[in-house]
């Protein structure tokens, strides 16, 4: 079975990660302790490749990085490559974010969650790279428990929910991971031939 270290100390990710690509024939494993890498890009893919260097780096196994956010259209893309830093906890980050565009007027509250994934061979050659995009608005309001992040303020497009209202599984078709991963998915099909 094709053994992969998943850049990323993020425990949602590694969950949705690990739930989309069940049954695939590969295992992950997780980065030692001292995987702490410095997010010095200007890019989510920049950052991705910074990340999956680093897991190959401290293990010489192929890695694979998730570097994502959320670009807000009336913050010109803010907070974007951002997302994790804008404040200091998760709450904080959204309380921040709504008061930001408080004078913004339904129908201009457009933004998109990024994924970009960088995949390196265990030499540390880039051998995929590649992103996925989910389009929604941002709410007035936080709804729903599940998913992390900004998931409670962010309404899918097409649909009435925001993204911590739908069920895991539901997240897991439509979301920027789901769709950055299908394409690493489709490139490891013909990969591992
Ligand atoms: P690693 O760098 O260890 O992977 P991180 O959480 O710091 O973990 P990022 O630098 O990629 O990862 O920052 C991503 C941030 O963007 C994340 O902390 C959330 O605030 C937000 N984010 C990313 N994907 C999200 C999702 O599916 N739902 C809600 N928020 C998300």
């Amino acid at each position: 079975m094709l053994k992969i270290v998943l850049a990323t100390s993020n425990p949602h990710k590694i969950e949705e990660i690990n739930a989309i690509t069940e049954g695939l024939g590969v295992e992950f494993v997780l980065p030692p302790k001292d995987f702490d890498p410095i997010e010095t890009g200007q890019t989510f893919e920049e950052n991705a490749f910074i990340k999956a260097q680093e897991a190959n780096r401290l293990t010489n196994l192929p890695a694979l990085a998730d570097d994502s956010g959320l670009c807000v259209d009336a913050l010109h893309g803010e907070p974007g490559i951002h997302s994790a830093r804008y404040a200091d906890s998760p709450q904080s980050r959204i309380i921040k974010l709504l008061d930001a565009l408080k004078d913004v007027q339904l129908g201009k509250r457009g933004a998109k969650f990024v994924c970009a994934m960088v995949l390196l061979d265990k030499d540390g050659e880039v051998i995929f790279s590649g992103r996925g995009e989910c389009f929604g608005q941002i709410g007035f309001e936080p709804k729903g428990e599940n998913g992390f992040g900004y998931d409670p303020i962010f309404v899918v497009n097409n649909d009435t929910k925001t993204m911590a209202e739908l069920l895991e599984n539901e997240k897991n078709k439509i979301s920027h991971r789901a769709l950055a991963l299908n394409k690493v998915i489709d490139f490891l099909s013909v990969y591992k031939k």
